[in-house]
């Protein structure tokens, strides 16, 4: 199916705070209950509608990677968009999203133009909470990043997480703040391609 856009997401946080679930639950409707590292796939993906043009989001999964330090700089690399998770109920996975913050922004090679979404998930296990909304929201305020609390089981908010940081993209190609030819891990597609002057496209496309 054509398209406009196609973002590239990734998805960073502890290991454990649901990340492979909310890729899960966004791609497929589906819950994991049980945490299995080999579980998670390379990356998901989804057809979106913002406005009235269709925007493929390819997400990718650090698939356990994170649970031994190991991912390495192309994981980061040109990506249009970032959900960074962590776990309402471990207040430790919230003190570890700024060390994330840190490693995704010296790893952009440039691109400083990544939405950042942080996610407090789990919102459903309200009753083990850790970790305030409001502190959530703070630590986004001043980091300059959008915030949502979602839950993967129950998929509260999981669309919405997605649809916004989307949405926060789109908005910045439409400014002209998105540099296409970089590394911005957004690709036109064919739908824009021709919208775009011939004359201004690289032979043979
Ligand atoms: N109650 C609840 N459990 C969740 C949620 N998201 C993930 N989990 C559970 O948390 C564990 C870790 O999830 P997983 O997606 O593998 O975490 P990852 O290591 O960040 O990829 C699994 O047992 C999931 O079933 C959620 O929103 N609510
Ligand atoms: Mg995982």
């Amino acid at each position: 199916m054509s398209f406009a856009y196609k973002f590239r997401y990734i998805v960073v946080g502890d290991t454990g705070v649901g990340k492979s679930c909310l890729l899960l639950q966004f791609t497929d409707k589906r819950f994991q209950p049980v945490h299995d590292l080999t579980i998670g796939v390379e990356f998901g993906q989804r057809m979106v509608t913002i406005g009235k043009k269709k925007i493929k989001l390819q997400i990718w999964d650090t698939a356990g990677q994170e649970a031994f330090r190991s991912i390495t700089k192309s994981y980061y690399r040109g990506a249009a968009a970032a959900l960074l998770v962590y776990d309402i109920t471990r207040r430790e996975t919230f003190n570890h999203v700024a060390s994330w913050l840190e490693e995704m922004r010296e790893q952009a090679d440039g691109n400083n133009n990544i939405t950042i979404m942080l996610v407090g998930n789990k919102s459903d296990l309200g009753q083990r909470r850790a970790v305030s909304t409001e502190e959530g929201e703070q630590f986004a305020k001043e980091n300059g990043l959008a915030f949502m609390e979602t839950s993967a089981r129950t998929r509260h908010n999981v669309e919405e997480a997605f649809l916004q940081s989307t949405s926060m993209v789109y908005e910045k190609i439409q400014e002209g703040a998105i540099d296409l030819s970089k590394c911005s891990g957004v690709t036109p597609g064919v739908d824009e391609l021709c919208n775009l002057d011939r004359d201004t496209l690289p032979s043979g496309a």
